[in-house]
């Protein structure tokens, strides 16, 4: 019996195979080889959804309506009508006093149709404009149910959830891999009511008071004037502010670290950042931190991969997402705490758990898991899910309480208060996608989109009218009580805690705890972002704040901008360093990678056949890549190509091969034989198109491979055979058995010339 996951992979890469023939296609969706397809003459019903597209439920376990039905707001019936549901003959010509005259203003056809068009748009989110989501579904382990009373927490609970993904700089439009802090937002539709978990892929923040998150949004946003650069970091405000304001150090180290340009969203982690309080059913707390860990390990693009993405497939982590889920192969993540006891100070270890710019080493408490994240739906509408989709720190349930993290504080008013413009009106919790899946009745009334039909006539407590309804309800009926936490006694001031000061043992430790070749990308992104800046002050100021990180980063950068590099200007700490921070160093499951094999028409077949069948029963996908579309060989056995030279780019690929070609020796055949099909173009050079493949994959230390003979294009590309996590082997699938192996590590680490020792 085939593993689900192998099914899944085998799908997909079966749904990939369609894509370049009607036979193995997607229903209904024509391959370049098919005929066209005439526009259909009969009407039929809309297409109902796809299994896997269906909304949540927007009723309540206990069938308590909480808003309209999906099916009522669907759209039905087979004809064009009005939005009124008047039937319509012609959509396509205004309506004219004669074909060449003027349009009437009586054609409220038109009138109604442009009308609703021109007010399609939304405003985007002021941050996280940029993102992608999924529906899926939490099991909690039961091991948090002595700490807290979250009922989506206890024993053998399963929660429906709705997680979305994005950037937090770009606009909606802009692309997925640029160097930025991810957001990482689950909404759980609990059975006590909505608990939204609002993270990022960092643990820690830019300012430490919410008062400051608009100074540092507007820093990092484009320019006012000509509103560039889109999407990133790298220009001279947001240097400035991070430079002036140095409690945004230990953010913007991560930023600069390979966290910044995760490889999928599927390999990155969440944090909850901030301290939260959580509740046991006796009323005991217990302070704690949320991490998501992923089952596939926390991975990250190179830079200049990263860069080549944006152009090459701007919605390359959109696509990840949406195809993982697709295949069934479903992504996954533990949730997990790091407890401390909750003591009047709120420290742990000395590290004061207010502070948001502070983490807790995963040594000194470790993360504990509590139940797993599988996300197996996609979003069936982009704007009514993924847009319409509203987070709220405040969204919390019984035995969940914020603390007085001053950040947290601001964040409280902030979700709500953005809806209101975003969402056009306080009646965003009544959109599907926001709606609770358990009884609301909130004697909330009214206001702009209002679409509920409430009932009754005492909205307002008390009443007699409608029998005292709703009843307010206890504690141990499930209401939620706020914690009597005990404020200490103060005086008013406009200040942050003397434990606020220290911003630089915390970036020291992230830095310590890099290996070499992580400290090199550290180094090497501060350069190009510093390098990218106008401002002399600016980039001096910025070494400044790096020399009180350490002097090895400073100088290295400093070398890269061409400047001297300053002296500390505070003592350097001598912390631990974490070894849980680097991503570096692990064996991770291979699940999900995409392996190309570049294949020529005249090359080994039944091998690129196999290497293709076990690239699958490894539960992985593997693409085939060719001169041009359609198909390698002929007959039953006939090869269907998913990429093609023209098509193909290194960096949609976590692994390649190289087909070789039988009875070919290494030095007769292959780079100067364009029969090999690799030399397309003039005879005998190797297509460059395949050149720039192999030798990116190379530079971008990805794992490559070649067989009976194909070493010479490798040799054509400037591969050297004797690199490091190059594999030459007498057949297709001793190659990739090689190449599975390095791909554990995820990259080939020794590739990279790791400049800095530790
Ligand atoms: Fe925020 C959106 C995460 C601080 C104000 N934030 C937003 C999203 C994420 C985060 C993931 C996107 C939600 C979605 O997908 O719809 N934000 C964070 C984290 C923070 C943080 C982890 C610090 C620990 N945010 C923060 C502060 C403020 C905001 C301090 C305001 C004072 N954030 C917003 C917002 C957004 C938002 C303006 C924009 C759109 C939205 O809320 O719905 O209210």
């Amino acid at each position: 019996e085939e593993n689900p996951l192998k099914r899944a992979v085998r799908k997909v890469s079966d749904t990939l195979q369609g894509m370049a023939g009607p036979e193995e296609g997607i229903p209904g969706k024509p391959g370049p080889q098919s005929p066209p397809v005439a526009e259909p003459t009969e009407p039929r019903d809309p297409l109902p959804p796809k299994p896997d597209q269906s909304g949540p439920a927007t009723m309540s376990p206990t069938g308590h309506p909480t808003g309209a039905d999906q099916a009522d707001v669907a759209q039905s019936g087979s004809r064009l009508t009005t939005a009124q549901g008047a039937r319509l003959y012609d959509t396509d010509h205004s309506l004219k006093a004669g074909p060449r005259g003027p349009v009437l203003l009586q054609d409220h056809h038109l009138r109604e149709k442009v009308m609703h068009f021109d007010h399609e748009r939304i405003p985007e989110r002021v941050v996280h404009a940029r993102g992608a989501a999924a529906h899926g579904v939490f099991q909690s382990y039961g091991t948090a149910a002595t700490v807290t009373r979250a009922a989506f927490l206890a024993p053998d609970a399963e929660t429906p959830v709705f997680v979305r993904f994005s950037t937090v700089l770009g606009s909606r439009g802009s692309s997925d891999t640029v160097r930025d802090t991810r957001g990482f937002a689950t909404k759980f539709y609990t059975t006590e009511g909505v608990f939204d978990l609002v993270g990022n892929n960092i643990p820690v923040f830019f300012v430490q008071d919410a008062i400051k998150f608009p100074d540092i949004v507007h820093a990092g946003k484009p320019h006012p004037d000509r509103e560039i650069p889109q999407a990133q970091s790298a220009h001279d405000t947001f240097w400035d502010f991070v430079s002036l304001h140095t409690e945004a150090t230990h953010h913007t180290l991560w930023n600069m670290s390979d966290r910044g340009i995760p490889r999928s969203y599927r390999t990155m982690e969440g944090f909850g950042v901030h301290t939260f309080r959580l509740v046991d059913a006796e009323g005991g707390t217990t302070l704690v931190k949320f991490h998501w860990k992923p089952k596939l390990g926390v991975h990250s693009l190179v830079w200049e991969e990263a860069q080549i993405i944006n152009g090459v497939d701007p919605d390359f982590h959109r696509r990840d997402l949406a195809d993982a889920i697709e295949a069934g192969a479903y992504p996954q993540w533990e949730l997990g705490i790091q407890t401390f006891p909750d003591t009047p100070d709120q420290t742990f270890e000395g590290i004061d758990l207010l502070d948001p710019t502070n983490l807790v080493p995963e040594e000194l408490a470790p993360v504990q898991p509590v139940g797993l994240l599988t996300l197996n739906r996609n979003p069936s509408n982009f704007f009514a899910e993924t847009e319409q989709v509203a987070f709220h720190v405040g969204h919390l349930v019984p035995g969940i309480d914020v603390t007085d993290d001053p950040l947290l504080a601001g964040r409280l008013f902030s979700y709500l208060d953005t809806q209101i413009t975003r969402l056009g009106g306080p009646n965003f919790p009544q959109l599907p996608i926001n709606r609770p899946h358990a009884p609301v009745n909130d004697m909330l009334r009214d206001g702009m989109h209002q679409t509920a039909v409430h009932r009754g006539v005492a909205p307002y407590r008390p009443n007699s009218l409608d029998g005292g309804c709703p009843f307010t309800a206890g504690a141990d009926m499930g209401a939620y009580v706020e914690t009597p936490v005990r404020v200490p006694e103060a005086t008013k001031v406009r200040a942050a805690p003397e434990s606020f000061a220290d911003h630089f043992s915390q970036p020291r430790r992230f830095w310590l705890s890099m290996t070499p070749v992580e400290r090199e990308h550290i180094i090497a992104a501060y350069t190009f972002e510093l390098g990218k800046c106008y401002e002399q002050a600016v980039k001096e100021r910025t070494l400044q704040v790096l020399a009180n990180i350490d002097p090895v980063l400073c100088s290295e950068v400093a070398a890269g901008l061409g400047l001297p590099a300053p002296e500390p200007t505070v003592p350097l700490v001598d912390v631990e360093p974490s070894p849980a921070l680097s991503q570096v160093g692990q064996t991770w499951p291979v699940d999900g990678r995409i392996v190309g094999i570049v294949a020529g028409p005249d090359g080994d077949l039944e091998g690129v056949r196999a290497v293709r069948e076990a690239v699958l029963a490894a539960d992985m996908v593997p693409l085939v890549i060719a001169p041009a579309g359609g198909k390698l060989g002929s007959g039953e056995e006939a090869l269907t190509v998913q990429r093609t030279y023209a098509t193909a780019r290194s960096v949609e690929f976590d692994a390649l091969l190289v087909a070789g070609v039988p009875g070919a020796g290494a030095d007769a055949y292959g780079a100067r034989d364009a029969k090999a099909g690799f030399g397309v173009g003039a005879p005998g050079v190797t297509d460059p198109r395949v050149g720039l493949l192999l030798s990116e994959a190379f530079r971008h230390g990805k794992a490559i491979g070649a067989w009976q003979g194909a070493e010479a294009v490798l040799e054509a590309a400037g591969v050297p055979a004797d690199a490091p996590g190059v594999v030459l082997a007498g057949s297709g699938t001793d190659t990739l058995r090689q190449v599975v192996g390095l791909l554990g590590a995820h990259r080939v680490w020794e590739r990279f010339p790791a400049a800095v020792q530790g």
